[in-house]
């Protein structure tokens, strides 16, 4: 028997209680907005452009009326209280209508994702049964990571990832966009990065870069979905692309060749030369300007070939830049050797690493254990794309365990929550990233969304069984663990 679909809800929500009645969709079926709010309608519109191609219903998008008509879908701030915040909703079927209630675009959009998992996947009867819910994320930052800089990824294809993150509640899509193998976004003041670094890709990579109408292009679709996209550019190591396409940010003043292998930790931009803060200061000022969002990833890991006073020295001048374009700055662990400031973002990702002494200085922590969520290590022993040098990860290690205790001293309150990055070294086209990321993204989503509190690997894993035909239905290329019993529809 299959389980009810209110009953496979994930993330799972903070509150679910099953209710007499049903509402049925049917061609006379309308989504209805409450007059004046332009958040509720573009919801709205969001979840029409959904369901008319899953159900062949003609499902209008109108100003309510007063009264509730049975099978119409209302959206509404009316009710929706405080404690909701601004990505957290109400879901609930009253008279045969369902009703959902939030106070933000965010919640709104959440509520759609959680009625469309309320609805079958594939084929009707379109029933949404007798329901009242209440729900919000336990952690303000939910997301993944997409290197596009060992291999690129094309617009449309980060678009068909920013739907997927979506649908589980996801709200960052962090884009990791130079590294030693290439440079994916065009700076007008430093051109070659993109047209020369943008040449390059790892060795069966794909090559290319992001105009900035293109970037733009992304972010705004993110916007759409509820998603915050955090661009990166990798400082001061991982820089061989910028290095090969300027001479003058080279120590040496030679520009090496572009790179095609694996190995990290070999290239650094000069941090005695002045050039090198005017190469920083232009390209963050650029990304600056194209960003909605307020954030800018620095990187800062694996910088082996930078002495530490160098380094020291330059992560504070990249302080400094990111502060004047008042933007928060984000960078992985090794940043916490160079002193925080408060407001800083760390990105936990090594083992035997130091969160503790990054919430000291006053920075909050995004979890990443590589144990855990590096969604480009192998399932197990058999998969053959991926690597193996942080650990096999099956789907029960992705789902268990929390971003609190997962790394000692570390409270409830200094966790901005969990993001799961994929490095795509072996990872080179749509069908590989889908296979990596999914079905462990679902996990991370419930990690970052759901309470603590009665969560369990054995409990999860059935709800999980019931996505199989979920993701089928929007053709993921998912893995098919044997760890979990999946339902065939
Ligand atoms: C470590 S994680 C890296 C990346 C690699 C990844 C491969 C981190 C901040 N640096 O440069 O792509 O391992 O798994």
């Amino acid at each position: 028997m299959n389980k009810a679909q209110y009953e496979s809800l994930i993330p799972k929500p903070v509150f679910l209680e099953k209710r007499g009645g049903v509402c049925s969709l049917t061609p006379e079926s309308k989504i209805c907005v409450q007059a004046g709010s332009t958040w509720a309608l573009q919801a709205a519109e969001y979840l029409a452009g959904r369901l008319r191609p899953l159900t062949g219903l003609p499902l209008p998008v109108e100003e309510a009326a007063q009264a509730f008509e049975p099978g119409c879908i209302y959206f509404t701030a009316q009710g929706a209280g405080t404690e909701l915040g601004e990505e957290g909703y109400q879901l609930s079927t009253e008279e045969g209508c369902l009703i959902i209630r939030a106070r933000g675009f965010a919640g709104f959009f959440y509520g759609c994702q959680t009625l469309r998992q309320l609805l079958p996947p594939a084929e009707g009867p379109w029933e949404i049964p007798g329901v009242f819910i209440e729900d919000y994320p336990r952690f303000p930052w939910r997301g993944s990571m997409l290197d596009v800089a060992r291999s690129f990824f094309t617009v449309d294809e980060v678009k068909r990832l920013l739907d997927l993150l979506a649908a589980y509640k996801l709200n960052r899509l962090h884009l990791h966009l130079s590294d030693d193998q290439g440079w994916r976004i065009m700076i007008d003041s430093w051109p070659n990065l993109a047209l020369h670094g943008g040449s390059g890709a790892v060795e069966g990579g794909r090559a290319g870069f992001f105009t900035k109408a293109e970037y733009q292009e992304l972010a705004a679709y993110a916007q759409s979905r509820a998603i915050t996209l955090v661009p990166e550019i990798d400082l001061p190591g991982h820089t061989n692309a910028a290095l090969a396409s300027y001479p003058e940010l080279n120590r040496d003043g030679v520009a090496p060749g572009l790179y095609r292998g694996m190995k990290v930790g070999f290239s650094t931009l000069a941090a005695e030369k002045e050039i090198t803060y005017k190469f920083v200061s232009d390209v963050l000022g650029e990304l600056a300007a194209l960003t909605p969002g307020p954030y800018l990833h620095v990187g800062g890991d694996e910088a082996h070939s930078t002495e530490d006073e160098e380094y020291r020295l330059f992560m504070g001048r990249v302080q400094d830049i990111v502060a004047e374009l008042g933007k928060t700055l984000v960078g992985w662990d090794e940043i916490i050797q160079a002193g925080l400031r408060p407001g800083d973002l760390v990105q936990i990702w090594r083992k035997d690493t130091r969160p503790r002494e990054a919430v000291r200085q006053g920075a909050k922590l995004i979890m990443s254990p590589c144990t855990r969520v590096y969604l480009d290590m192998k399932y197990g022993p058999e998969t053959e794309l991926g690597q193996d040098w942080a650990a096999l990860i099956e789907v029960e290690d992705a789902y268990s365990w929390d971003p609190v205790s997962v790394y000692p001293d570390v409270g409830e309150e200094d966790v901005l929550g969990v993001e799961a990055p994929l490095w795509t070294e072996t990872i080179h086209n749509l069908g590989d990233m889908e296979y990596m990321l999914f079905p462990r993204l679902l996990g991370v989503a419930e990690i970052g969304w759901s309470p603590r509190q009665g969560r369990s690997w054995e409990e999860y894993r059935l709800r999980l069984a019931a996505h199989g035909p979920r993701l089928r239905a929007a053709g993921v290329n998912f893995y098919r663990s044997g760890q979990v019993p999946w339902e065939e529809r």
